[in-house]
């Protein structure tokens, strides 16, 4: 049985699996030169040769418990049809939603854009059948989409302060939520065993927004994960009330950022949890890293837990300091 659904569903809490967002990225040179050769970011996001390649490199080094399909969250503005381009150093660069029809975008023209990612994860599927690793697929949460699809840029750049007072919001995180759960029932068909729904830009929402979007939308998400029998993981990012959270979206376990109060988790969270670990962590020294992932693991002994960060890996991050976490959760 894969070891993170033995944490979810089996609530074991003898293991410890192990798997690390954007685990598959800059930080490993193997990844750098295939990137080097493919500028264009959503052409290598549909290649059906890179994506598992790329999905796998991380597999190869470290003795870790899943792999993550080498997408992005952005892929779904693309199947919607709004452009969307990565500028170096600057991040993504989106088109104007207007410009698109939305009443026009139909099921099979949306799959037919994405089919080349489904393809992918079918291939990964066939190579990690019968295994303990699983293989997660995932979406964005339709806040983050939504943030995306109406600000363009990253809001860690520039958020527009119009963007609180749109009243289409809600029109289009319900047109946003009905592709996205398109796009988790086609990953599920062609192979991903867990959901991970990543709501980086949680943090960002108004108490209104937080309640009709973030909550209605991502526990309309869940439920829909779970009907196909698959696990969702979600990660509301910077989320004032982790609490409250889990209890309104009622995922199949949480995955929690690197500003909680761990403790505060622990003993008031009971859902399996996931993650918590600052990536600056794998910056600094051996002695730091192992410490600090001790903590969080002590803390977490008797609790069902899957080993993570509370956010990406940084592109500096010295790969051997991956291998050294890795095998620190391993020998726990
Ligand atoms: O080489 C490059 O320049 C591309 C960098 C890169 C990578 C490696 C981007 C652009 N996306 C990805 C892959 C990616 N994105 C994965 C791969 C699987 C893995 O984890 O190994 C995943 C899960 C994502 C998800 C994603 N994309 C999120 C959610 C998680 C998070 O980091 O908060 C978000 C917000 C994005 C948008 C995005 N894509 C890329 C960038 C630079 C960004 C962030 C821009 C911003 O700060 O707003």
């Amino acid at each position: 049985m894969e070891k993170i659904k033995q944490v979810i569903e089996n609530r074991d809490v003898k293991i410890k699996p192990i798997w690390l967002m954007r685990q598959a990225g800059r930080y490993l040179p193997e990844f750098r030169e295939i990137r080097s050769k493919n500028q264009n970011f959503i052409e290598l996001c549909l290649n059906e040769t890179l994506v598992p390649e790329i999905t796998l490199q991380p597999l190869k080094r470290f003795d870790l418990d899943a792999a993550i399909i080498f997408s992005d969250i952005l892929m779904l503005h693309y199947g919607l049809g709004q452009s969307v381009k990565f500028k170096k150093d600057f991040g993504p660069m989106l088109g104007d939603i207007n410009d698109v029809d939305l009443n026009n975008v139909t099921e099979k023209n949306f799959i037919k854009n994405l089919e080349p990612v489904y393809e992918s994860m079918n291939n990964l599927s066939k190579s990690l059948k019968g295994g303990d690793k699983s293989l997660i697929g995932f979406v964005g949460a339709p806040w983050t989409i939504l943030i995306y699809m109406l600000n363009r840029q990253s809001p860690k750049k520039n958020l527009s302060n119009d963007l609180h007072n749109i009243d289409k919001k809600k029109s289009l995180s319900k047109i946003i939520t009905k592709y996205l759960k398109i796009h988790i029932r086609e990953q599920v068909k062609s192979g991903a065993t867990v959901i991970q729904i990543f709501d980086s830009w949680a943090g960002l929402a108004a108490k209104d927004d937080i309640k009709s979007i973030i909550y209605n939308c991502s526990a309309d998400l869940v439920e829909f994960t779970k009907s196909l029998g698959v696990p969702a993981i979600c990660f509301p990012r910077e989320i004032i009330d982790y609490k409250e959270y889990v209890s309104e979206v009622n995922p199949s376990a949480v995955n929690i950022d690197y500003n909680v109060d761990i403790n505060y988790i622990s003993k008031n969270i009971n859902i399996p949890v996931q993650g918590g670990l600052d990536p600056k962590f794998l910056l600094s020294d051996k002695e730091t890293l192992k410490s600090e992932s001790l903590k969080i693991l002590d803390i977490f002994k008797d609790y069902p837990y899957i080993f993570n960060l509370g956010h990406g890996v940084l592109p500096k991050t010295d790969p051997n300091m991956v291998d050294y976490l890795v095998n620190i959760v391993k020998d726990y």
